[in-house]
């Protein structure tokens, strides 16, 4: 297992859409584990394999509290299915947009279809923090960002910061 980096805003390659994985084999299997240990180094509670630069539909998450033991979740070409009409209100993060906290607003309950670790494919009901948090991902599938969901003044300042917090690190 690695940890690999993980790329941030404004990098265009959070932009490209994800393709679909043909197979769940051993190499994508060792691409998961890598994704997984990467999510918990950082810390975060999901990760989409682009943001460590893979372009195919690989979500992680776990949403297990620091003192619980780890409950590991694993989607391969995930699909979002009878969004609910209830909307929520999250105050979410990005590892992609590192230190920005804003609330999105997104169904409230969804659906997923999926191929789990094994290949085998899965539904899942998802709510609350469960169901932000894969909405979340599937955005990044497409190449959406949450800063994407807030006014363009929001988002601009939000990017102008990380562009010059970008010029800083390159010069070290
Ligand atoms: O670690 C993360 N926390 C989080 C909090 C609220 C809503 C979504 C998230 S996902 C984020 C990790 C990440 O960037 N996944 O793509
Ligand atoms: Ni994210």
């Amino acid at each position: 297992m690695a940890i690999r980096p993980i790329l941030t805003a404004p990098d265009p390659r959070l932009r490209e859409k994800s393709r679909p994985v043909d197979k769940v084999d051993d190499g994508l299997r060792a691409l998961m584990d890598d994704m997984l240990e990467t999510m918990y180094d950082a810390p975060g509670i999901g990760l989409a394999a682009i943001q460590i630069g893979e372009p195919i539909r690989v979500i992680v998450m776990d949403l297990a509290g620091e003192n619980e033991e780890a409950q590991p979740l694993y989607f391969v070409n995930p699909e979002i299915l009878d969004p609910s009409e209830e909307t929520s209100l999250y105050e979410e993060g990005c590892l992609s947009v590192p230190e920005f906290f804003e609330e999105v607003e997104r169904p409230a309950r969804c659906r997923v279809r999926y191929l789990d670790y094994a290949g085998n494919e899965q539904i899942l009901d998802a709510e609350g923090l469960l169901a932000t948090c894969i909405q979340h991902e599937m955005d990044h599938l497409e190449g959406v960002l949450f800063i994407d969901h807030l006014s363009r003044l929001k988002r601009d300042r939000i990017l102008r910061k990380l562009k010059k917090e970008q010029r800083f690190v390159a010069a070290e």
